[in-house]
């Protein structure tokens, strides 16, 4: 029987912020331990990934930054990357849906299932914000969930109880833009009806069923999976917009769609598709070879993402028709930090790229705590004692104290070369039987996506080498029974060996220190079980150290760290990037003299200003109108930024920009320098 075949995606992060332990221990590293396994047993296997640029993630991020959303995306796509590679995530391609690949690959998808017929265009009223001037889809809105009374759900999905929501249910709408409320506006969108999908979904989810034909077996499927989508599917299936009124996306690929961009959600995993075609061209294979025929589509994704790969994308993979669904979607709970949940603004996490700048050389620990709490069928957490204690009790104690022994002593007693065995005790042949056993059961495991488990039982190997040692005594019976401890010393070293292949999935970089000791290479997870697999005579050499203890110092410290960060986060926004002192001096910021002040129409925050810089006067538009009434300000000497690129705003171009201090409720006021100073006067 010729092996299975594999697409495996991992979820596209939104470019909009770096990585932290959630989001590694619930999608990233479950899917490489998968896909290191699937290549040792010679599965082909592709493994895709790639940063999700659009949406609004991107362009409410890009705001509160104050750059544009490419910078955005360009300054994550480059954090997040660097940091997989850091921690050594296999991925055969790390992709970007801005890419023109993408844009290209989901306009052409999009206008075929326009051309099947399989969209309807509706008109409806939308909220839209006119400050802004712009409609509100998803993130752009918040007010209360109708289900939970959660005074914050967004306009697409509740994260408290995990309704999917229309903004029009939201209780109390308000623009996450102007934080004004909303007006309606009529607008028209491309939707996907879905309930004419209902019956096969069921079959295809419970039953693994597709038009009678048996597709995937359903009992691995995880019970959360199958249950998130029976209820989603119970609440009625009803058509959902696949457009958007946005300029930030994939441009709608149809006459009179100006404005529209295709909607994230349809894009994003499309976006697996032209990573796909992009690890094609760059490898002289065929993208189609991974998406049709006999191949197994696996996507590892975290829990507020399965209606998405489980329901919509499989809909319209369905409404396609040339490609192949998912065969499983090992969806991951959610991991807490130190007894609550991962926040972003808060900064209440442990960020990826952090840890491995901190803490070079211990990825592999990092690896084996996540999956050791992996929330694999429930919410877990990740604390720093448990991590000094898995990593001291377990990593050090266990596999590192059993491999150095085994090493050592065979420096010691035999220079290094792998003693002969001799007639078995009953207790080496039980030994050896459970070596024997435990890649199978490994094996079994990861098939059914139980990696928390199949690591553990990795560990149990290391376990009994370490109890065999300890029941055995070497060191003593060396001086009684030399030919004896040859035999052991051969079945430690039988052991050890078989380590540098079980453990190759979970803890790459171990295992190859491992066979670095061992002199002994396979990548081959078949040879796994042997108890021949170092021959009589084999020169080893002396080991390193494998774990240092970690300190308690070490966690005060980080819970400290995320304690203080914690409190101050709350008032105020982290520091910004750093600048170069060439960049500061490109600002040329100054002192200017307010000589004419008026409200502009329309727009309750700005005033618009004449300002004396000293070397002209110009206009410029301030969102102060709020703050400082008009006859307030006349007069008044204020700190300008005059180079500033000048910028429409409500019509009105502005050139510069009057510098404010912000307080904690956000209240703006001007700086005013003491008396004496004129406009013109530089401020450096
Ligand atoms: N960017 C959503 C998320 O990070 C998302 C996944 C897309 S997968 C196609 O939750
Ligand atoms: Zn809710």
């Amino acid at each position: 029987m010729s092996k299975a075949k594999y697409t495996v995606t991992a979820a596209l992060p939104y470019a909009n912020g770096p990585l932290h332990l959630g989001h590694v221990a619930g999608v990233y590293l479950p899917a490489d331990i998968f896909v290191r396994f699937l290549r040792m047993n010679n599965h082909d296997v592709a493994f895709i990934c790639g940063s999700d640029e659009h949406g609004a993630a991107i362009t409410l991020r890009a705001k509160k930054e104050g750059i544009t959303p490419q910078e955005i995306v360009d300054k994550y796509n480059s954090i997040i990357s660097k940091a997989f590679t850091d921690f050594n995530i296999s991925f055969d391609i790390f992709h970007r849906t801005s890419s023109e690949i993408h844009h290209k690959t989901s306009q052409d998808f999009f206008l075929k299932l326009y051309e099947k017929g399989k969209f309807t265009e509706e008109t409806s009223e939308q909220y839209y914000d006119e400050e802004y001037e712009q409609f509100l889809a998803d993130r752009y809105i918040t007010g209360e969930c109708p289900k939970c009374q959660n005074p914050s759900a967004y306009g697409d999905q509740c994260e408290k109880c995990g309704s999917d929501l229309s903004p029009t249910e939201l209780i109390n709408p308000t623009s996450t833009l102007s934080g004004k409320t909303p007006v309606l506006r009529t607008t028209s969108h491309w939707y996907l009806p879905m309930a004419n999908h209902e019956d096969w979904l069921r079959d295809w989810i419970k039953e693994g069923k597709l038009d009678g034909v048996q597709q995937h077996d359903p009992k691995p499927w995880r019970n959360q999976v199958i249950g998130q989508c029976m209820s989603w599917i119970d609440g009625g299936l009803h058509s959902r917009a696949m457009t958007r009124d946005l300029d930030w996306g994939v441009k709608v690929p149809l006459p009179n769609a100006e404005g529209k961009v295709l909607y994230v959600w349809l894009d994003a995993p499309i976006g697996y598709i032209s990573a796909t075609k992009q690890y094609a061209l760059d490898n002289n294979k065929n993208w189609e070879d991974y998406w049709t025929g006999d191949r197994k589509l696996i996507h590892f994704i975290g829990k507020d993402n399965i209606v998405f790969h489980a329901v919509i994308f499989p809909i319209i993979l369905k409404d396609h028709g040339d490609l192949i669904l998912p065969d499983n979607v090992p969806a991951y709970e959610f991991l807490n930090l130190e007894g609550d949940k991962f926040s972003t603004s808060r900064n209440w996490a442990v960020w990826l790229h952090e840890y491995i700048a901190a803490y070079p050389g211990r990825e592999d620990e990092l690896k084996y705590v996540l999956t050791s709490i992996a929330p694999e069928t429930k919410d877990s957490e990740f604390t720093w004692k448990e991590y000094q204690t898995r990593i001291n009790s377990e990593l050090a104690d266990i596999l590192g104290n059993f491999v150095n022994r085994a090493l050592v002593l065979t420096q010691k007693y035999y220079e290094g070369k792998v003693p002969e065995r001799g007639e078995l005790t009953e207790e080496d042949q039980l030994v050896l039987a459970e070596i024997n056993e435990i890649p199978k059961r490994i094996s079994k495991l990861v098939y059914a996506y139980k990696l928390r488990d199949a690591q553990a039982e990795a560990m149990n190997l290391a376990r009994l080498g370490n109890k065999y040692l300890a029941d055995q005594e070497p060191w003593k019976v060396v001086k009684v029974d030399p030919k004896r401890v040859e035999t052991v010393m051969n079945i430690a070293l039988q052991i050890t060996a078989n380590l540098s292949i079980v453990l190759q999935p979970f803890l790459p970089t171990t295992a190859a220190k491992l066979s670095n000791f061992l002199n002994f290479k396979t990548t081959n997870w078949e040879d796994a079980g042997s108890a021949d697999l170092m021959k009589d005579g084999d020169q080893t050499n002396t080991p390193e150290i494998l774990f240092q203890k970690i300190e308690d110092s070490l966690v005060e410290e980080e819970v400290n760290k995320l304690k203080n960060t914690d409190s101050m986060e709350s008032k105020f926004d982290a520091q910004k990037d750093e600048v170069t002192f060439d960049d500061f001096t490109k600002m040329d910021i100054r002192l200017g003299t307010i000589l004419e002040a008026e409200k502009v129409e329309k727009a309750d925050k700005l005033l618009k200003l004449l300002v004396d810089t000293g070397l002209d006067k110009r206009t410029i538009v301030s969102g102060i109108a709020e703050h400082y009434s008009p006859e307030e300000i006349i007069g008044k000497t204020v700190q300008v930024l005059i180079n500033l690129a000048p910028r429409k705003i409500k019509g009105i171009e502005s050139k510069g920009m009057i510098l404010m201090a912000e307080d904690e409720d956000g209240k703006l006021s001007f700086m005013f320098p003491e008396k004496g100073f004129e406009a013109g006067g530089g401020i450096h």
